[in-house]
């Protein structure tokens, strides 16, 4: 069922083994000529635009972007006990590991007299964008804001789409992930026009201000990432994210059931996600075959999972060995990556490339996706060469704070002197020179 392709007894080049891996791609720019003109609407008529749009695509209109306190603490009254029990140990697992990721001061003392300190200083304000549609994920608000909290960002928003079914306002399971986390402030705003609504800001129908935010995270569709693309510099952007990845890493020691069942997990999202295996054995990619045809038979999104395994995007690798898989997975760089080999904890420990690593039979991507502690929302189409997943740094930013004595200063003088003179920068010398007389001056001519 699933394509392969066949590397064993080739040793292709970088370049190559890129070209042939499976593969999607999707092509943000071929709607940013749809999305510009709702971006600049929101920057000229904020909020009234906003509505417009929203009632066009959403085909519904909420009464103001704002949704009201009493509409939140409804959602979580009504919420599932155990649905909000989950979410509870979703929140509680997530704060341990990205409370650990809190940075510290540090200070280095250069010379006597002359420190440099870097601080961490969270963002002002962020927006959360939060999709709709199909797509009502909870685990994805728990993703986005505790990574937040734990870095200190004093004001946080939550964007979401407003529903038809619900009144116009987000789905009532977004607004109860939000209640959970003390999240107050939720606007019923989605899509391109949600993105330039954070963005830009505005006045809310009754008048209340909303404030622009400093830095936008979260998944979207398409028209989400290209007007992140568009209001990138305006307001900082944490990834455009593409469609979700799987990539396995299996010899002949895992258990076909367990990898077929991880493939279909993540294709379950999209018609567009990738589930890609890496093996050195034939026999276990006819076995996994095999499992994915009993397993997607009884599987709830048959369809989607059917489509996405057979895209371009998905399939198999074979490979010599273990060595030349993790050559294949670097150069991959999957967002999820399970290992599922022999001495599994010493293979991951040797891969380079991808967004997180999960280590042999019992740590599959669905945990990480709801409660292992490890965030969720992760570098995707290769990303993961450069790119980290969210985290606590994702909302700080650091600044050096220098601090220099007088002495400090001149003992450095002459140096500053000559670079500047070397840049022909000589106003640079100056600011030092004209701080002391004599020696330094001299030296300088
Ligand atoms: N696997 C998705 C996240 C998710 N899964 C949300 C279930 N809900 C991207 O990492
Ligand atoms: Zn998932």
């Amino acid at each position: 069922m699933l394509a392969r392709t066949d590397l064993r007894g080739s040793s292709p080049t970088l370049a190559e083994l890129r070209r042939a891996l499976p593969r999607g791609g999707t092509d943000v720019n071929a709607v940013l000529d749809t999305v510009t003109p709702v971006v600049h609407a929101i920057a000229d008529r904020g909020v009234e635009a906003a509505l417009e749009y929203g009632e066009k695509f959403d085909g519904v209109r909420p009464s103001s972007v704002r949704v009201p306190a009493d509409v939140i603490a409804d959602a979580l009254a009504k919420l599932d006990p155990a649905v909000a029990d989950a979410l509870r140990e979703s929140i509680t697992r997530a704060r341990l590991v990205h409370a650990d990721q809190r940075r510290t001061t540090s200070r280095t003392q250069v010379v006597d007299g002359g420190a440099v300190s870097e601080k961490w200083i969270p963002v002002r304000r962020v927006g959360l964008y939060v999709p709709g549609g199909n797509a009502v994920y909870p685990s994805s608000v728990i993703m986005n804001v505790v990574p937040a909290q734990e870095a200190g960002v004093g004001s946080l928003v939550v964007a979401s789409p407003p529903q038809k079914d619900f009144g116009g306002w987000p789905h009532p399971t977004i607004l109860a992930a939000c209640a959970l986390l003390g999240v107050d402030e939720v606007w019923a705003v989605g899509g391109a026009q949600g993105v330039a609504l954070l963005t830009y800001g505005g006045t809310d129908t009754d008048g209340a201000v909303l404030d622009p935010v400093d830095l936008i995270t979260g998944p979207g569709n398409i028209y989400v990432t290209a007007a992140k693309r568009l209001c990138r510099g305006l307001v900082g952007i944490d990834a455009e994210a593409g469609p979700t990845e799987i990539a396995i890493l299996a010899d002949d020691s895992a258990n076909p059931a367990f990898v077929a069942a991880d493939l279909i997990s993540q294709a379950e999202h999209d018609v567009l996600a990738a589930s890609v295996l890496v093996t050195d054995s034939v026999a276990l990619a006819d076995a996994v075959d095999a499992e994915l045809d009993r397993q997607i038979a009884e599987t709830k999104h048959r369809e989607r999972v059917t489509t996405a395994l057979s895209g371009k995007q998905s399939g198999v690798v074979l490979v010599d060995d273990v060595e030349a898989g993790l050559a294949v997975v670097d150069a991959y760089a999957a967002e999820h990556l399970e290992i599922q080999t022999r001495d599994a904890a010493q293979v991951a420990d040797r891969v380079h490339n991808a967004g997180a690593i999960f280590v042999g039979d019992f740590a599959p991507v669905s945990l990480g996706d709801y409660c292992a502690g490890s965030n969720h929302v992760l570098p995707t189409s290769g990303s993961a060469r450069f790119a980290s997943g969210l985290s606590v740094q994702t909302f700080l930013r650091g600044v050096h704070v220098i601090d220099y004595d007088e002495a400090a200063l001149r003992d450095v003088s002459a140096q500053v002197v000559t670079l500047a003179q070397a840049e022909d920068l000589p106003a640079h010398g100056n600011a030092i020179t004209r701080r002391f007389s004599g020696a330094v001056a001299e030296a300088a001519k």
